[in-house]
């Protein structure tokens, strides 16, 4: 009985009302199962959608190997995993930054286009970390400029090279340009809300306690799988329906 008791108190004990827990499980689950879909089609289409699915499989493995360790860290500490959290996006923000580049190659997108999606992706998620984990009290200063790095790649894929591109490509590249557009000025904005109810400053309070993690864990379904999706549906407009 002895050894029994000592076996069942090493599975966790999760609250019914942890809701940070409940979001890392499910998180980690919903990237796991988007990855084995992304990876398992990717061999449906021709070679250069092939890539761009690929990059959608890799973006939701990257974060579901991080939210395995997250989920963990939370369970013992019961404690935000700022370190995870980062490391994850600092892997994947760039790699969705590749994923404009990829789908606006056919209109000519060059390189250039790329490095300067993922310098100012980068630029917002270290100041990010610095206002989040290393000074908090100037987190307000930190989130302020990494807030101008998240515009300026707003305003590039919106209004800059970037559109410019997608509206030369036209037909499903353009379609799927601006629903990515939409995923990153609506569904990335959660972010900030999410970094807003777990530093201090003016706004503290008004997000009603909600837990940091939820907002992000949130942000990173929609944002990580959704974004996948969109690609997916796009290389299977473009590629040339298989012979049975
Ligand atoms: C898969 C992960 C994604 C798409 C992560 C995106 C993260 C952001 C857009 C974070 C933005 C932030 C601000 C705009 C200001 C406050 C600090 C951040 C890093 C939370």
């Amino acid at each position: 009985m002895g050894h029994l008791t000592t076996f069942i108190s090493l599975v966790p004990r999760m609250a019914t009302d942890d809701y940070v827990g409940f979001t890392f499980f499910i998180g980690t689950m919903a990237m796991m199962a988007a990855s084995a879909f992304f990876f398992f089609s990717m061999n449906d289409f021709e070679r250069k959608w092939k890539t761009s699915v690929l990059v959608s499989g890799l973006i939701t493995f990257i974060a579901a190997v991080h939210y395995w360790y997250m989920r963990d860290y939370w369970i013992a500490n019961l404690e935000s995993p700022t370190f995870f959290r980062y490391v994850d996006w600092i892997l994947t923000v760039p790699l969705m930054c590749v994923e404009f580049y990829l789908i606006l190659k056919v209109a000519g997108a060059k390189k250039s286009l790329m490095a300067k999606l993922i310098f100012l992706s980068v630029i917002m998620l270290v100041t990010g970390y610095l206002g989040e984990a290393v000074y908090p009290e100037s987190a307000q200063i930190w989130g302020l400029v990494s807030g101008i790095a998240y515009f300026a790649i707003v305003y590039e894929i919106w209004l800059g090279g970037a559109a410019k591109l997608a509206k030369a490509a036209g037909g499903s590249v353009q379609r799927a340009h601006k629903i990515l557009c939409w995923f990153v000025l609506v569904g990335w904005a959660i972010y900030p809300i999410g970094y807003m109810a777990g530093t201090p400053g003016w706004y503290e309070g008004i997000f009603g306690g909600l837990s940091m993690d939820v907002f992000y864990n949130i942000a990173d379904a929609i944002n990580k799988i959704g974004f996948g999706l969109v690609i997916y549906s796009l290389a299977l407009q473009q590629s040339k329906p298989k012979v049975a």
